[in-house]
């Protein structure tokens, strides 16, 4: 289906989630070029870029309208600012989180404590979950199966998910060649999603529409829309850039080059709610 205006609106734009008013982050911390990446291709990046890229996405969401918490720097955690990963929050609960790899394990305790006001639901067991592998769309949630979140994580989530929201879709996507769910694909506008080609879908999503983007363009498939005025992308990437205008009013593009570096995208950065 070919979104149009009309199904916008801020109600529609965010699909199963109420409009945005809060977001948390944390700053980097100074250890933070110790954390995993598969880009080092691109080089190492420098703290002081990487701060400075940092602050500008807080006050893209700030100039959003919303309210952002920024937590202090964890030097125990260098990857500790992709704060996305270590919970899921829908209306007034927070999903923590049980991160895949061994050196972020512990990142969702600090998380969970910034939410203590949420009723918290915990991935337990064998699970391994993080919410880059989550992308709550217009109908549906979409939860990626990839090295970071296993089916044991997922289905802990969709309970979590259905026990608070009825009996909303959550489909299972499993996928391989890129880091998180998130990372490859990302709702533009309601129904209609845009896919980095690195990224192998192992199933179809059906009943969305797919964009798949130029390979060069492939990193800016992990798009941020705020609320139906705002949509944060990548500087740098016109395909992706032209599609935003024709959807938003405002569109912010940053400088993600050194955030990139880490593995980092739009999405993590920060939990909106
Ligand atoms: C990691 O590999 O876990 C971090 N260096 C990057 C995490 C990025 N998170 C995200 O895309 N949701």
């Amino acid at each position: 289906m070919e979104p149009t205006s009309s199904l916008l609106g801020n109600r529609a734009r965010m699909g199963l989630l109420k409009p945005f008013t809060r977001a948390l982050a944390r700053r980097p911390a100074k250890t933070f070029a110790q954390g995993i990446t598969t880009r080092s291709s691109l080089g190492i990046p420098t703290y002081d870029a990487t701060l400075k890229q940092h602050e500008a996405y807080l006050d893209a969401l700030r100039d959003a309208g919303l309210d952002v918490s920024v937590l202090d720097p964890d030097p125990r955690f260098p990857d500790g600012h992709f704060v996305e990963d270590p919970a899921v929050i829908f209306n007034d609960t927070a999903f923590i989180c049980r991160p895949a790899t061994p050196v972020r394990r512990g990142e969702e305790e600090g998380i969970a404590e910034a939410l203590a006001d949420f009723h918290h639901v915990h991935a337990a067991g064998d699970a391994t979950i993080e919410g880059g592998d989550v992308l709550f769309c217009r109908d549906r949630v979409l939860i990626g199966i990839s090295r970071r979140t296993n089916r044991v994580g997922a289905e802990q989530l969709k309970a979590a998910i259905q026990t608070d929201m009825g009996d909303v879709r959550v489909e299972f996507v499993p996928f391989t060649n890129v880091l998180h769910l998130k990372t490859g694909l990302t709702e533009l506008v309601p129904g209609l999603l845009l896919h980095d080609p690195l990224m192998r879908l192992e199933s179809e999503i059906k009943g969305m529409r797919i964009v798949t983007l130029p390979p060069e363009e492939g990193y800016a498939a992990s798009v941020l829309p705020l609320n139906d005025q705002t949509i944060v992308i990548a500087d740098g990437f016109p395909t992706v850039r032209a599609l935003a205008d024709k959807y938003y009013p405002h569109v912010v593009a940053l400088d993600m080059s050194e955030i990139e570096k880490m593995d980092g995208g739009l999405t993590c950065l920060s939990l909106r709610y």
